[in-house]
């Protein structure tokens, strides 16, 4: 196969790994954990599970003893046969968790073997695998993508799938998965961690937080892997649109980024390129606004930028926009439960008013809604083209403008929709970084016996020397939610906060970038050689959230 020059020379790049992963390690266990919210129901559902402590990855050198003693670390460990799973989306980095994991495993034992299951989690449960020798690995260091051993998003969450795994595990030697996923998929992980704790199979299950999406953080972790990547990419190439309508000076940009639920992304990449316009999804919830209250505020911002001769300009869209609109997320709710119960859809089922909405919609966005969830029960907003909708509806509103004299301008459009684009770039610095330190502590949780944990690395902004590695308890995570209509423990989701620094940096500026025609920053592409100034730099998010 024939390779880019790139990807030649990144083969032999050297993920740079925090102090603590270099040499002999040991555990430490911090104080026991509670669930954030819920912590009755989620304690009777992870009785095994629950309220383990956070964990830290210190280097021997600590001189505690009895954490020397429990963690087993370092060299000379018994050898070990590992399975890694993809869940999900793809996200830049994936291939360096996987070649972090297999580092780590080999360096505690050579003979240690890791498996990677095949096509997503359903390649544990039909037992489709291929072991991942030194060869494979290398082929795909520091490379984007999930093709080493493919992704998918079967749903584990019966008996008879953890049973198969069980019979999987067992005839392969396995003693441990790593489930490299999002949300979801880490709740999964956990609901399996706790079946074999229960079943005494001596399967340990660790997880890893992935998805671009960025919603996959909290208190103990500061951000997904994959998240810095796909903004970057989005935000070269909203920079270069910017820099085209600021050229041209003939079109109205309406780009829509992927996400799914929440606003982050949107909100990464204003604040990596300082657009006209950028809407938080959070806070149309938070303001309960409707849609006519956006397309108002948007036609507001063209005709302005039309009094001052500038017919062009760009509008980032959230791809989950349409779910936290207060009427269209009731909509959405009462379609789910009907969608769970029935394969047919029948506009009937629904009540008046929801009803009246749904009819009320374009009828291309109305059959978007409809269309499968996936298999989390989430609609699938990656397919339902709100920034199409915006157009349409601001034209309207802007001839009405017009009509009364409020607006002379010309509204010519364009629409695009990132997402894909970024999913499998080569990962940045940070994230080919990121993944590896990951990878490289999975293998240091399932050494120290641990399950049932997520495999975290933080103190993020600063040289990756000094990042701090160590495992958070799933369970720790969780909350109650509804999903396909019934009450269920997952790990809750994290928002944009509209009192976080991200959100409040947008809101200051954004008047000024409205009308302005000298704010729009261009980033230009990722880079991965040179100054570290250029090449390593964190996410403008997570610089705002975690500086002092
Ligand atoms: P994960 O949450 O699994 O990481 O997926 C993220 C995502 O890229 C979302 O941003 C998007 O809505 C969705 O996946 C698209 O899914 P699909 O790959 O099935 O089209």
């Amino acid at each position: 196969m024939k390779e880019s020059a790139l990807q030649i020379a990144h083969r032999g790049y050297q993920p740079k790994m925090p102090q603590a992963l270099r040499g002999a390690v040991c555990l430490k266990e911090g104080e026991k954990t509670e669930s954030v919210a819920d912590q009755a129901a989620i304690k009777e559902l992870f009785p095994k599970t629950y309220g383990l402590p956070v964990i830290e990855i210190a280097d021997n050198g600590c001189g505690c003893e009895k954490e020397k003693e429990q963690c087993g670390c370092g060299s000379g460990q018994a050898a070990r046969n590992v399975g890694v799973i993809l869940s999900g989306g793809q996200a830049p980095g994936g291939h360096n968790v996987i070649s972090g994991l297999f580092d780590g495993l080999k360096r505690m034992n050579k003979d240690s073997r890791l498996y990677g299951f095949l096509g997503g989690p359903s390649g544990l449960i039909d037992g489709k695998y291929i072991e991942l020798t030194a060869d494979i690995i290398d082929r795909y260091r520091n490379t984007g993508g999930f093709d080493i051993i493919g992704s998918g998003r079967t749903k584990l969450e019966e008996t008879w799938q953890f049973d198969k795994g069980i019979e999987v595990c067992n005839r392969l030697g396995i003693t441990a998965i790593v489930i490299i996923g999002g949300d979801d998929s880490n709740t999964n992980a956990c609901v399996l961690a706790e079946y074999y704790l229960q079943k005494q199979c001596g399967i340990q299950v660790i997880g890893c937080p992935k998805t671009i999406d960025g919603d996959l953080k909290n208190r103990m972790i500061e951000t997904s892997f994959g998240f810095d990547t796909a903004c970057k990419v989005y935000s070269e190439l909203i920079g270069n649109i910017q820099r085209d309508a600021n050229s041209a000076k003939k079109y109205w940009h309406f780009i829509r980024l992927m996400g799914r639920s929440a606003s982050h992304i949107a909100l990464e990449c204003a604040l990596q390129t300082q657009p006209n316009m950028c809407i938080i999804s959070e806070e149309v919830e938070a303001r309960k606004m409707t849609l006519g209250d956006i397309v108002e505020d948007i036609a507001r911002v063209v005709a302005a930028r039309a009094a001052k001769g500038l017919n062009f300009g760009t509008v980032l869209v959230p791809e989950g926009l349409i779910e936290f609109i207060p009427a269209m997320r009731a909509l959405i709710q009462e379609l789910n439960d009907l969608l769970a119960d029935s394969k047919e859809f029948d506009v009937n089922g629904l009540t008046a008013e929801a009803k009246q909405l749904y009819l009320s919609l374009p009828e291309a966005i109305a059959k978007q809604l409809t269309m499968d969830r996936d298999p989390h029960g989430n609609v699938q907003v990656s397919l339902i083209e709100t920034e199409k909708l915006l157009i349409e509806m601001v034209g309207k509103r802007l001839a009405e403008m017009k009509a009364a004299g409020e607006y002379t301008g010309k509204f010519a459009t364009q629409h695009h929709f990132f997402g894909y684009e970024g999913r499998c770039a080569v990962p940045s610095n940070f994230d080919a970084d990121y993944c590896y330190s990951l990878g490289q502590t999975a293998a240091q949780l399932i050494a120290g016996g641990r399950t049932g944990y997520m495999a975290t690395v933080r103190n993020l902004i600063r040289p990756a020397e000094q990042w701090t590695a160590g495992g958070v308890p799933v369970t720790m995570m969780m909350n109650m939610e509804r999903r396909n209509g019934k009450m269920k423990p997952v790990i809750q989701k994290a928002l944009v906060e509209l009192d976080g620094k991200p959100y409040q940096y947008l809101a200051a500026h954004r008047e000024e970038w409205a009308v302005s025609t000298d704010t729009y920053i261009f980033p230009g592409p990722i880079q991965y050689y040179g100054p570290s100034e250029v090449c390593d730099q964190p996410t403008v998010t997570l610089k705002l959230e975690h500086e002092a």
